[in-house]
């Protein structure tokens, strides 16, 4: 066991301030909600103090939101709204270095992430929506498409700015307003954003940022000047949302949890399938909606791909968020780390073989060594519930269509990965698999231009690309 050692220098970059607070109508305001205090999970230790939100803090917004909606976003034109989306993402590019060492701290996440994922990855969603707001017209939208109106939006703690990015710049490039409620235990980065909204000039009321728990997002949901709702979070609080909306004229798409298959085949390029499968589940800690969380393997190579992976897994070195060397960093918060815990006991429990990385572990701080089970049966509950952790279930196959079955055993349907070097088989499991995203020979690889989104309980509506714009249009 090493002793964790923070990294002053780096740390300031992150410029943290002792308070942060909500942002509405183009000013900070001083929220009437509990006040929140965000962790930096890999030290227990307070970041920042947060006020939040209350329900008259959520109508204020709202009636903000629409006002800026009715007199100036709607009637922009196309050509307009997009300079404002391309200032911002070159502020985010100027502050990326900023945003990234915040975003670890608040979320535990590796900086080398935050830094060549994270952070770039939201920028490239508002250059690529800037693109947009000028051309709905040449898309098949009509002349003159229309907005939703005012768009209220719930994200949660994996990706703080990158799930705001693929939120917000497909709204504001559509000419929809927006209110949007980060998660609890990752405030920070969003609240950054909305200084970036006023340094970039935009309206007052286009953007507003209501950070608060789950009680805040549930009243932006209810609100009646609500249009539109996009909701990224776990499966069970989409059900709720959908619930609420029903028998109300909103608009709704849901992004949720995923118990993705990477089906891996005898005549794989094995060393660039470990690549993959660590990626995919162990980017993130595994905090990842389309992580690769059941690894197929075709029984003849099961053996040889097991003993590569554990050999790989054991390199990763896991600790400090903030050291650029760091693979794996903190789990974001207590709650999280419990959760993982205990779908691990029940691993243990249901028979299934755990193997540990050897890596050392911090004492202090929310920390999980990677973890893979084999001898894993699609009964268990380690190869059907969401661990959103850096476990890894493995699961094997004789046939292709033995493969497609046991991938398509899950009440989701996010993502999928393939591994073989037969582009026909590729095309096939492709057709087969109910998933929205199947990636072949790579895993978790996102661009703005791709639409993603799930099926079954995985929710519905696409995020990114054209059909994406779709969701804050009617045509
Ligand atoms: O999710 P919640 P939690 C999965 C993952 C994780 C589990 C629980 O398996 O272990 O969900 O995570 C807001 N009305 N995913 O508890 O509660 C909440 O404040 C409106 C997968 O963090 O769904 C936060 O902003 N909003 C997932 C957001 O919803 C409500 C990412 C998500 O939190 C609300 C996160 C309510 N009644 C977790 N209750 C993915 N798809 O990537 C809570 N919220």
């Amino acid at each position: 066991v090493f002793e964790y050692a923070p990294a002053p220098e780096s740390r300031d970059i992150a410029n943290l301030k002792p308070h942060y607070r909500p942002f509405i109508d183009g000013e900070f305001a001083d929220g009437s909600g509990e006040p929140l205090k965000s962790i930096n999970p890999a030290t227990e230790e307070v970041l920042a103090e947060v006020s939040t939100a209350s329900a008259s803090d959520v109508d204020t917004a709202v009636k903000a939101a629409r006002r800026a909606y009715d007199r100036v976003w709607r009637k922009m034109p196309g050509a307009e709204r997009a300079k404002y989306l391309f200032r911002i993402a070159r502020l985010i590019q100027e502050r990326a270095r900023e945003l990234a060492v915040l975003e670890s701290l608040d979320n535990g996440k590796p900086i080398k992430e935050s830094r060549d994922a994270d952070i770039p990855t939201a920028a490239a969603h508002f250059f690529y929506h800037a693109g947009w707001a000028d051309k709905l017209d040449y898309a098949g939208y009509g002349p003159d498409p229309k907005p939703l109106g005012v768009a209220g939006q719930i994200i949660p703690w994996n990706f703080p700015l990158l799930m705001l990015a693929w939120k917000i710049a497909p709204a504001l490039a559509t000419g929809n307003t927006v209110v949007l409620k980060p998660a609890e235990t990752t405030p920070l980065t969003a609240l950054v954003f909305a200084e970036i909204c006023q340094q970039a000039g935009l309206p007052p009321g286009v953007v507003n940022i209501l950070p608060g728990a789950g009680d805040i997002g549930a009243e932006i949901v209810n609100h009646a000047g609500i249009d539109k709702i996009a909701f990224t979070g776990s499966t069970d609080v989409g059900k709720l949302i959908q619930r609420s909306v029903a028998g109300t004229p909103k608009k709704l798409t849901l992004e949720l949890g995923g118990k993705a298959a990477n089906v891996v085949f005898a005549d794989a390029p094995l060393d660039q399938a470990v690549e993959g499968i660590v990626n995919g589940i162990f980017f993130n800690q595994g905090h990842v909606c389309c992580a690769g969380s059941r690894l197929l393997a075709e029984e003849s190579i099961v053996d040889e791909l097991l003993a590569k992976l554990r050999y790989r897994v054991s390199t990763l070195r896991l600790g400090d968020p903030l050291d650029k060397n760091t693979d794996i960093g903190a789990i974001n918060s207590a709650e999280q780390l419990t959760k993982i815990r205990e779908l691990v006991e029940s691993g243990d429990s249901e028979g299934a073989q755990r193997w540990t990385s050897p890596c050392p572990v911090p004492e202090r701080g929310f920390f999980f060594a990677p973890t893979v089970f084999s001898d894993v049966h699609q009964s268990m509950r380690i190869a059907r519930e969401e661990i959103f952790g850096p476990v890894l279930s493995v699961l094997t196959f004789r046939t292709p269509d033995e493969a497609v079955t046991k991938a398509n055993n899950t009440p989701y349907g996010l993502s999928a990965g393939i591994w073989t070097e037969k582009g026909s088989r590729i095309l096939w499991m492709a057709n087969q698999l109910r998933a929205g995203v199947v990636w072949a020979n790579t895993f978790n690889r996102f661009d703005p231009a791709a639409p993603f989104g799930g099926y079954q309980e995985s929710g519905f509506g696409r995020e990114g690309g054209r059909t994406g714009l779709e969701a804050y249009l009617d045509v």
